[in-house]
């Protein structure tokens, strides 16, 4: 009897999960991706996500922050977004090897703020 309850407890989460899940935006692909490596810095950071995102006029409301291995920002504080796609460009005078970290903060049409973090690696 407690496993069916537990079963069915599950079940309804997963159906919640679902409804909460197509509310809110989701990051679908990025250049640099998630876990890769890098031979250079690219131009810019790149995230698609699911969904067109939210703008309101010059307000900042999605963007995304790159450091590199030595918790510098090589992004620069700017950020375009594009129907789904927000992009930053990324400068360094000298690219260091190692792990960089990308953390993003978006809006979907929904207003509800998305946040979330990967890394991607930059080697020789
Ligand atoms: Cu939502």
């Amino acid at each position: 009897m407690k496993r069916i309850i537990i079963g069915f407890i599950a079940a309804a989460l997963t159906i919640t999960g679902i409804s909460t899940a197509s509310a809110h935006t989701v990051l679908i692909s990025a250049n640099p991706s998630k876990g890769s490596s890098v031979k250079a810095l690219p131009a810019s950071i790149i995230l698609k996500f699911a969904e067109p995102l939210l703008t309101l006029g010059k307000r900042a409301i999605n963007k995304v922050v790159v450091t590199d291995p030595d918790n510098f920002l090589v992004s620069t504080g700017v950020n375009y977004v594009k129907g789904a796609t927000l992009s930053a460009p990324l400068v360094t005078a000298t690219p260091i090897t190692g792990t960089y970290k990308v953390s993003y903060r978006v809006s979907a049409q929904d207003g509800h703020i998305v946040t979330g973090s990967f890394t991607f690696k930059l080697q020789n």
